[in-house]
């Protein structure tokens, strides 16, 4: 099935750093299938292994060209979805991934550039997330383990490939689900949110978005 505006990808970790669950798969997989303005969403799991995450993106950019990604990671230790602003160039891992490697000091990419900020709309997200019921803010840093490495990766990629022309993504951090520590969220909750701020950046062109991050 395809919307009739194109695919957005919605992507989630597995679980690491001794969690069952990675709330960001649930999200994902809970947005599988699902429609938001006239736009299909696939929802794909990525490893939290930095040597394969850009492998698997790779995949499915190619496969579903999307219009609009969002790759979602877990944060713990914050009650908010954070909309990510900055993905920086480059790898530093506090603890090892779930491969056991543990790169300290390193580029993501060599020779790209040191950042890229978000494409999405993250003004208007965060508004109406937050109108929406859920607790949202933005941040200016998604770390630097797996989550960052494949902001920045897929960033770089939304920046150099012809084929993604026009394609725009983002990095969004959720908290602990409900039961599985402190501060959390419900997974409803995180869905709603979610979902909530693909249909504000499907419905906000790109001219917009500049304006909207003009003031920052
Ligand atoms: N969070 C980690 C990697 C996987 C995930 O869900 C991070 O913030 O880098």
């Amino acid at each position: 099935m395809t919307g009739e505006r194109g695919t957005v990808l919605v992507t989630g970790f597995d679980p690491f750093d001794g969690y069952s669950v990675n709330p960001a798969l649930l999200v994902a997989t809970a947005l599988h299938r699902r429609q938001v303005a006239r736009c299909h969403i696939v929802g794909a799991e990525l490893p939290t292994v930095f040597a394969t995450a850009l492998q698997r993106l790779d995949q499915l950019l190619a496969r579903y060209r999307p219009v609009l990604v969002i790759c979602l990671g877990l944060a713990a230790g914050r009650a908010t979805l954070r909309l990510e602003r900055v993905a920086i160039n480059r790898d530093d891992a506090r603890r090892p991934d779930n491969s056991g490697a543990q790169p300290t000091g390193q580029a993501v990419i060599d020779g790209a550039p040191s950042a890229y900020l978000s494409t999405l709309p993250l003004e208007a997200m965060q508004r109406a997330m937050t109108a929406a019921g859920v607790p949202t803010d933005t941040s200016q840093s998604a770390g630097s383990f797996v989550c960052n490495h494949v902001f920045f990766g897929l960033m770089h990629r939304l920046a150099t490939n012809p084929e993604l022309q026009g394609a725009r993504g983002g990095f969004v951090h959720l908290p602990l689900l409900l039961g599985q520590g402190r501060p959390c969220m419900p997974l409803t909750q995180m869905v709603h949110g979610i979902r909530t701020g693909i249909r504000v950046a499907l419905n906000i062109p790109h001219q917009t978005q500049a304006a909207d991050d003009a003031h920052i």
